[in-house]
């Protein structure tokens, strides 16, 4: 018998970020989305990213909570906005909250006008989302499926170091598909040509793409999507976010930092340039080149309970539809939000000042 009170259930059970904060983040992306889609198409991924990021931080800035970047536009010195460790928020109230950002992921798609590009970000109480540097993750996303199938096998595990095929295999069988019947979503570029081989040739098929591999590790979790896997190295920030939105949803990430001079193959000079100019930030915060490579589960990157997330779509998305723009300032977006208790939402909202010359339609 369901619950008769399900709605009200799970109002009881929200925590106070999810009660209070999660209405209030939906506008935080709405805000970021409708400012980078007036920079839609105009071949300036730079300034629609510089638009998008000072509308977030504003609207940030009005949340009653002592807000920490923890992940976002990349360290102090290099961004001047939402750089990890700002303080964002009035700082009135009690709600210590962690935040990780991506304003405006997919610039380039946004400045080409492509579809894929979002305003994302997610909360959580204080440590609860991983406070690392901004460099790249490797990483396996998988949905609640194969969650459930771990459960039921516990010797068949998705495995970030195992071969590929293997993995595949284990998605396939939760799915009750065959290998062939899988999409696998991956980032074009030279350092995942050997992946991308490995995929094809387990017979798997492959959606590359040229940016954005946030939003696709979400939609694994998403029944209907299409998209069953994502694999690659790409932003670690891009990685806490997808981790946000995939513990909410019950399915599964995998990764594990590493430095971008590696995962592009660059020359030994090169690395070790990057490994002086990077170690000693990553050592303060208490990761140290062994510790580079430790495998971090969807409960390190957030470990945190009361987690919230919302996304909303620049340009066409995988399962959003793109912020379309009236006369005058009027808009209209497409968000998707939830927070821990279990309450996903599809918010499709209309900002219109005068009714008479926009008016609404289905
Ligand atoms: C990744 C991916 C993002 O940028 O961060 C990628 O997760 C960075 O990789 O979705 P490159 O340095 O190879 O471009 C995005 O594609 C866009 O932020
Ligand atoms: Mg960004
Ligand atoms: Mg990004």
């Amino acid at each position: 018998m369901p619950h008769p009170k399900t709605v009200e259930k799970m109002f009881e059970c929200a925590g106070p970020i999810e009660y209070k904060l999660l209405p209030r983040l939906i506008h935080v992306t709405e805000a970021a989305a409708i400012a980078a889609a007036y920079q839609m198409g105009r071949g300036d991924k730079h300034f629609a990213d510089q638009v998008a990021v000072a509308s977030m931080r504003r609207m940030l800035n009005k949340l009653d909570m002592q807000g920490i970047i923890k992940i976002g536009e990349g360290e102090r010195d290099e961004a001047p906005m939402l750089y990890i460790g700002e303080e964002v928020g009035t700082g009135v109230g009690d709600l210590e909250v962690d935040i990780a950002v991506d304003p405006l992921e997919g610039t380039n798609l946004c400045a080409d006008g492509c579809p894929g590009s979002v305003a994302v970000m997610a909360m959580a109480e204080r440590g609860g989302i991983f406070h690392g540097p901004d460099i790249y993750m490797d990483k396996i996303v998988v949905g609640p499926d194969v969650v459930r199938y771990e459960k039921e096998h516990p010797d068949e595990r998705i495995d970030l170091d195992a071969p590929v095929r293997q993995n595949l295999e284990i998605v396939a069988k939760a799915l009750g598909r065959n290998v062939e019947e899988l999409v696998v979503v991956i980032l074009d570029r030279p350092r995942h040509a050997q992946k991308i081989t490995e995929i094809r040739e387990a017979g798997a098929r492959v959606r590359l793409v040229t940016d954005g591999d946030l939003m696709p590790g979400v939609a694994t979790a998403i029944r209907g999507s299409g998209i069953h896997m994502v694999m690659g190295a790409g932003g670690s920030g891009e990685a806490v976010l997808t981790a946000a939105a995939i513990k909410i949803l019950g399915g599964k990430i995998l990764a594990r930092l590493v430095l971008p001079s590696v995962a592009n193959g660059k020359s030994k000079e090169k690395i070790q340039e990057e490994i002086e100019e990077k170690m000693p930030r990553l050592e303060k915060m208490g990761i140290t080149l062994e510790k580079l490579n430790d495998v971090l589960d969807t409960e390190r990157l957030v470990p945190g309970k009361d987690v919230i997330f919302s996304s909303t779509a620049v340009t066409p998305g995988h399962f959003l539809r793109e912020t379309r723009l009236f006369g005058g300032g009027d808009a209209r977006v497409h968000t998707i939000s939830m927070g821990a208790s279990g309450a996903v939402r599809f918010t499709d909202s209309i900002y219109i000042k005068d009714k008479q010359e926009t008016p609404l339609y289905l």
